[in-house]
C-alpha cells in the first residue's frame, strides 16, 4: 500500500487508481440499445458471448451491430465456432433460454459469422468464417470450413455442424443460421445455410475474445506507473546537470542522452 506524502508517490497512487477504475469499467459490458438475456464467458478459452435479439435483421445488419458492442474493452463479433466444445457451450448456455417469441417454426434462429459470399459469386460453396479477429476466423484460408453442397466435405478436419442436406441451395443462399434443436428431449444445434434477410431470423451471438486477468490488467498499470517515474528521474537528473554546466563552462546538455550508472558526465554534456 502506498503512504509516502512524496508528492512524485502521490501521483503515482491517483494514477494507478484512475487506471485502475479505468480498468473495472472497462470489464463491465457494453450498453448499447439491444435486448439480451446477458454475456457468459466460457471459463475454458475466456472467451465471452451473448444473444442479442433482432427479430427479422440481416446477417450484414447483425455482423455491423455486434462490432459496435464491447465487453471487458473487447470489440465483439458474430460468433465464430471452431470447435465441438465452442458449440457445446452455446447450447448449454442458450439453447434451452432461447424460447416463447423467440422460437417460429419450432427454432430459435441466430446469425452466426460464416458466409459462402465472403467474394462474391467467386466464393459459391467456399464456407469461412469472416469475422473473428485473428487468422483462422476473419475470411483468410485458415478460416474455410467446408467445401461444396451438402454432398461437400469439412476441410482440414473443422468442425462442422449442418443439418442433414445443408448446405443445400448454392448462391440462393450464402449465410450460415444456427438454430437450437429438440431430438426427443435433448437440446442440441445444428446450422442451415440461408438468404441474407428472412423474417425468421430472431437475433444473433456475439463473441468476445478473453479479457485480460487483473493481474495483467495489474502489471499495464504498474508499468506505466514505472515508466512515468523513471522519465521523472531522468529530467531530474537532466536539470542538475544543467545547472552543473553554468560554472564548468560546458554549452548545453545532451537530452537523447540516458541516464544511467555506465554513462558518465563527459556523454551528456556538450563541452
Ligand atoms: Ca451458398
Ligand atoms: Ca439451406
Amino acid at each position: 500500500m502506498f503512504t509516502s506524502t512524496n508528492s512524485t508517490h502521490k501521483t503515482l497512487v491517483f494514477g494507478f487508481r484512475s487506471l485502475a477504475l479505468c480498468a473495472l469499467v472497462a470489464a463491465l459490458p457494453s450498453t448499447a440499445a439491444a435486448s439480451h438475456i446477458g454475456v457468459f464467458t466460457n471459463n475454458a478459452t475466456g472467451h465471452s458471448y451473448e444473444f442479442v435479439a433482432d427479430s427479422g435483421g440481416s446477417w450484414t445488419t447483425a455482423e455491423a451491430n455486434a462490432q459496435l458492442r464491447s465487453f471487458g474493452g473487447q470489440t465483439g463479433y458474430l460468433a465464430v465456432i471452431t470447435s465441438a466444445a465452442e458449440e457445446a457451450f452455446l447450447v448449454q448456455t442458450f439453447a434451452g433460454t432461447l424460447s416463447g417469441s423467440l422460437v417460429v417454426d419450432g427454432h430459435a434462429h441466430v446469425w452466426v459469422g460464416a458466409t459462402d459470399a465472403w467474394n462474391g459469386g467467386a466464393s459459391e460453396g467456399d464456407w469461412r468464417w469472416v469475422t473473428g479477429s485473428i487468422s483462422g476466423e476473419n475470411g483468410d484460408s485458415a478460416s474455410q470450413f467446408w467445401s461444396g453442397a451438402a454432398n461437400g466435405n469439412a476441410v482440414g478436419g473443422a468442425h462442422t455442424n449442418w443439418l442433414t442436406n445443408e448446405p443445400n441451395a448454392g448462391s440462393a443462399q450464402d449465410y450460415m443460421e444456427w438454430n437450437n434443436a429438440l431430438t426427443g428431449t435433448t437440446v442440441h444445434s445444428i446450422w442451415v445455410d440461408v438468404q441474407v434477410s428472412s423474417s425468421a431470423m430472431q437475433g444473433y451471438f456475439v463473441e468476445y475474445d478473453a479479457v485480460p486477468e487483473p493481474s495483467t490488467w495489474a502489471l499495464i498499470v504498474l508499468g506505466g506507473a514505472f515508466a512515468a517515474f523513471t522519465t521523472r528521474r531522468r529530467r531530474n537528473a537532466l536539470a542538475s546537470l544543467r545547472l552543473a554546466t553554468v560554472s564548468s563552462g560546458c554549452t548545453s546538455v545532451n537530452d537523447n542522452a540516458s541516464v544511467n550508472s555506465s554513462t558518465k558526465t563527459a556523454d551528456l554534456l556538450n563541452c
